[in-house]
């Protein structure tokens, strides 16, 4: 069971490292892994099992923060249509992008990150993604808003990049340029 205690925190090297692709199709181990990953967010939103272990809680978490470098990453939440968003994917990609950007009015947070950073994240609103599921399958995910912000917050770790990297260190809450704010 992955907890607090096996999450790097910024000033890791494995968090600014490039992953490397899974092999596909995956072995045991890394679906093991994934699998684990997953299991870390929806235990951190389990009101009893978060507090009896001290997790924090967490919509998303990618391999490099579990220090593994491999492009794997898993999200856990509901939009606010209420609609579940659960994957364990292997080498996703951002194959399309819209021109519109967004970003949440509350800032991001990041389970590598003990410290709150003030600040809006210019994200793209719509994305498609696409990747291989814990089953093996190969799918495509045309995701908006808060969706959206989640995976590209993910895809962004397993490039090495962390949230802040994107806050206008000059004007932290300037709004981005023709972005909508989205609230959760
Ligand atoms: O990658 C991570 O460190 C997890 C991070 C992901 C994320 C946060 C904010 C915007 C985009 C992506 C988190 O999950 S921080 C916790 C969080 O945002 C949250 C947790 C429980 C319920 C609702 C939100
Ligand atoms: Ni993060």
């Amino acid at each position: 069971m992955i907890t607090m205690e096996d999450i790097v925190r910024e000033g890791h090297p494995a968090l600014r490292k490039v992953t490397e692709e899974v092999t596909l199709p995956a072995s045991e181990e890394d679906k093991a892994i994934l699998e684990d990953m997953l299991q870390y967010l929806k235990n951190s939103q389990d009101e009893q099992v978060c507090e009896r272990y001290g997790l924090r809680p967490g919509v998303g978490l990618a391999a490099p923060q579990i220090n593994v470098n491999k492009r794997m990453l898993a999200v856990h939440f509901y939009d606010l249509n209420d609609k579940l968003f659960s994957y364990g994917l292997f080498n996703p990609r951002i194959v399309s992008h819209s021109v519109e950007r967004t970003y949440l009015s509350t800032g991001e947070g990041c389970l590598s990150v003990d410290r709150e950073v003030p600040g809006y994240v210019p994200r793209y609103r719509r994305i498609t993604l696409k990747g291989t599921d814990l089953e093996g399958s190969e799918i495509k995910l045309r995701l908006k808003d808060f969706a959206a912000i989640v995976f590209q917050h993910e895809i962004d770790h397993l490039n090495g990049i962390m949230f802040y990297d994107h806050i206008d260190s000059e004007n932290p809450f300037k709004e981005p340029e023709g972005a909508v704010a989205v609230d959760r």
